[in-house]
């Protein structure tokens, strides 16, 4: 029986990563940050079968402490302050948790087992202002946010690590990848869970930002399964993992709304283009440039060519049954809101 220990398991990706490694068989430790309100997040459900450790990524001591507790034989990095937006608000913590705090991470391997498997949560931020169309594994980085660039430092120094250490040491390279447990701050989530308020009547418009911006979209129950497959081949390396589609904000509004029985018309351009509802014409859809970020990523698309080819890895969810998926769900939550607001 193999341990592994996730760093940031209470997140979207952790949940799914430990549904997975409990399924074969791990026993599976996970870092949660010490809060006033005791909360296992996205881990709620499965709570009893996971063994907790309070640590955080800035405290080099207690990740020791972590690898001592867990024995862990693979390390899963998910840990990060993973929002573009906020990362411009507080780019040193940013910059602390996602760059330094990966360095904590590896030293606490080497220091305690060496052996110890490793994956980084690289992201598909790092390519930012694309140098090239479609981006694979050997696309130069021009990284658009703190947070991109912050992430960008984790890659540079799991890589190092591998190449001076010895360390078994990968990066998954991920794009955008939702889902049902995604934070509601990230534009999918909120697309979703404002169509579902705005279907029962609890809200009256979804406002957003740049509705230009395309990215590749996946699921991340899909994602989580090439993280485990990476740390499961011979040799330790890094791979892009996406789905070699890439869609606007606003194509997502549109097929959302139309999954809750609403057809949206855009009309207008720049701050004053609106989404109406074609059966009654009210606008659902606004512009809020407090949406805009200093610096955008305008474009990403990622070839998995290299995870299809040598780890094997397929998607099994599309992007309509996704989006399916976080629609259904945020009606079934809004649904229990309201109700429970009527106690
Ligand atoms: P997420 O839902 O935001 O989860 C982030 C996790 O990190 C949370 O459990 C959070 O704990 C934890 N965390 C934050 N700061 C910490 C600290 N100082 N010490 C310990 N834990 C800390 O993110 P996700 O979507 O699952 O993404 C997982 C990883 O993949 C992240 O590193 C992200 O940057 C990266 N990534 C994500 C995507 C994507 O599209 N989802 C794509 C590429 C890469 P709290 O609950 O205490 O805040
Ligand atoms: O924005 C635009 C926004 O916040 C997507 C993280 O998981 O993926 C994620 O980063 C796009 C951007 O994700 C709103 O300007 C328009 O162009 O959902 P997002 P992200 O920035 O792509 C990468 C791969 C990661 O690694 C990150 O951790 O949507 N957009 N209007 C908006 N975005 C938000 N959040 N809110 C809006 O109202």
């Amino acid at each position: 029986m193999k341990n592994a220990l996730i760093t940031g398991i209470n997140g979207q990706d952790g949940s799914f990563l430990s549904e997975l490694l409990l399924e074969k068989g791990y026993n599976v430790y996970g870092i949660l940050r010490r809060k006033s309100v005791v909360d296992y997040g996205n881990v709620e459900h499965i709570k009893d079968k996971i063994h907790f450790i309070y640590a955080d990524m800035t405290d080099v001591v207690s990740l020791i402490n972590a690898m001592k507790i867990s024995q862990a034989d693979e390390v899963y990095n998910l840990a990060a302050q993973s929002f573009v937006a906020t990362s411009w608000e507080q780019p040193i913590a940013t910059a602390e948790i996602d760059a330094v705090g990966v360095t904590n991470m590896l030293e606490a391997i080497r220091t305690i087992n060496p052996k110890c498997k490793y994956y980084q949560a690289s992201t598909s931020e790092m390519f930012g202002k694309v140098q090239a169309i479609p981006q694979d594994e050997n696309t130069p980085f021009y990284p658009r946010s703190p947070y991109g660039v912050a992430k960008l430092y984790g890659h540079w120094i799991t890589k190092n690590y591998r190449e001076s250490f010895g360390l078994f040491t990968c990066s998954g390279i991920l794009f955008n990848h939702e889902g049902e447990r995604r934070g509601k701050e990230f534009v999918t989530r909120k697309i979703t869970d404002t169509v579902a308020r705005i279907k029962l009547g609890v809200a009256d418009c979804l406002e957003l930002g740049n509705l230009d911006s395309k990215r590749d979209w996946g699921h991340s129950k899909d994602y989580v399964r090439a993280m485990w497959l990476m740390l499961q081949q011979d040799e330790p390396d890094d791979y892009v993992v996406a789905t070699g589609v890439t869609r606007t904000v606003r194509e997502f509004v549109d097929i959302a709304f139309k999954k809750a029985g609403i057809d949206i018309e855009f009309s207008g351009s720049g701050l004053d283009e609106i989404g109406k509802d074609k059966a009654t014409g009210k606008v659902l859809v606004k512009i809020n440039p407090k949406f805009f970020r200093p610096a955008e990523v305008e474009l990403l698309l990622g070839t998995p060519k290299k995870a299809e080819e040598k780890l094997g890895w397929t998607r099994e969810i599309s992007f309509d049954e996704m989006v399916e998926r976080m629609v259904q769900t945020d009606l079934a939550l809004v649904r229990k809101e309201i109700e429970y607001a009527k106690l």
